[in-house]
């Protein structure tokens, strides 16, 4: 960290080591949620002059990161910025890597605070789990049966925004909306496919699914473009504008929400370089800056929020393409 005087000022300004190499680790390469967080990474490892790749496997299985984070402790990567399928499975090898001074940044899906210095977080995930309720709920009119179409079944950030999902549906206005199940699609398009298939076999007075994974969303809204219940089942949750843009013209969704998965990742390498410059340690309460997106100061935990998320319909989808 150099000082430098200003005016009479003392400002302490964060550099950013040269040639950091930094690796990010999705949950799942071939999701393009993952490639568009991905393209984010690159673009602030290239601005801050270091080196970046995208590394991981094509399926959201429990253990399926494990070897990557073995390759990228061999290889003496400084930083790691994954999203965890499920936080336990990889536990002891982040442990390892930060034992070998590897810099380790939770993005998107949290690994729990003992396997990294930050975690950055697309939303306040409270209010993720919220406002997908209160989007459900308008969209329903407040009343009838309705399901969750998950990804993993150990996706800490899914099952943290479904606990707030029920939090928020105790309150009495929700009182006729009734959550029937919550399915797991794994992240895997396919298998999302079948599921959504499942559930309105299952529950033929179902009014509403909801899936907050971009991957479920949209293989829930390919099976019911095609299917008879288009326009009576509501489908919302979490989707890309890209992927999604077909549904909402074609009035299979009527609205769906997003933050960009670009900034996340963007966010989310400023991060891991600043820590392996030694210019913050995670501690609440220190800022930094990330290139374009400015100051960003860590709260509680190590958390830091990237931003509000969108609502996306027929009247703004056009203006985002990601
Ligand atoms: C999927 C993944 C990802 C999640 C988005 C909303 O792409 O599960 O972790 O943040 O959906």
């Amino acid at each position: 960290m150099a000082v430098l005087c200003m005016a009479g000022l003392t400002v302490q300004a964060q550099e950013i080591k040269p040639g950091l190499k930094v690796a990010f680790l999705p949950k799942q390469i071939n999701n393009p949620y993952s490639v568009i967080t991905g393209s984010g990474v690159t673009e602030g490892v290239k601005e801050f002059k270091g080196s970046g790749k995208m590394v991981g496997a094509s399926d959201a299985g429990a253990s399926s990161q494990v070897s990557y984070i073995n390759t990228l402790i061999t290889q003496k990567q400084n930083a790691i910025v994954i999203s965890a399928n499920d936080p336990n499975a990889i536990l002891p090898y982040l442990k390892k890597a930060a034992a070998q001074g590897i810099k380790v940044v939770a993005v998107d899906s949290d690994v729990g605070v003992e396997g990294r210095a930050m975690f950055i977080n697309q939303a306040d995930s409270e209010g993720i789990g919220r406002s997908q309720v209160q989007l459900l709920a308008k969209l329903m009119g407040g009343k009838g049966k309705f399901a969750i179409l998950s990804a993993t079944p150990n996706a800490t950030n899914q099952n943290t925004w479904i606990k707030w999902m029920e939090v928020e549906l105790k309150k009495p206005e929700y009182k006729d909306m009734q959550l029937v199940k919550v399915a797991y699609g794994n992240d895997d398009d396919q298998k999302s496919f079948v599921e959504t298939q499942g559930l309105l076999q299952a529950y033929p007075d179902l009014k509403a699914i909801i899936s907050p994974t971009t991957v479920g969303i949209s293989a829930a809204a390919r099976y019911l473009s095609t299917s008879p219940s288009k326009g009576k089942v509501i489908i919302t949750g979490l989707g890309t504008p890209n992927q999604m843009r077909e549904f909402i013209k074609n009035g299979t969704v009527q609205a769906f929400q997003l933050w960009n998965p670009k900034d996340l990742g963007y966010l989310a390498a400023y991060a891991a370089a600043q820590l392996a410059s030694g210019n913050i340690s995670g501690k609440q309460g220190e800022t930094f800056t990330a290139g374009k997106l400015g100051k960003y100061t860590i709260g509680v935990n190590g958390e830091v929020i990237l931003g509000l998320p969108t609502t996306f319909t027929t009247a703004n989808i056009d203006e985002f393409n990601y």
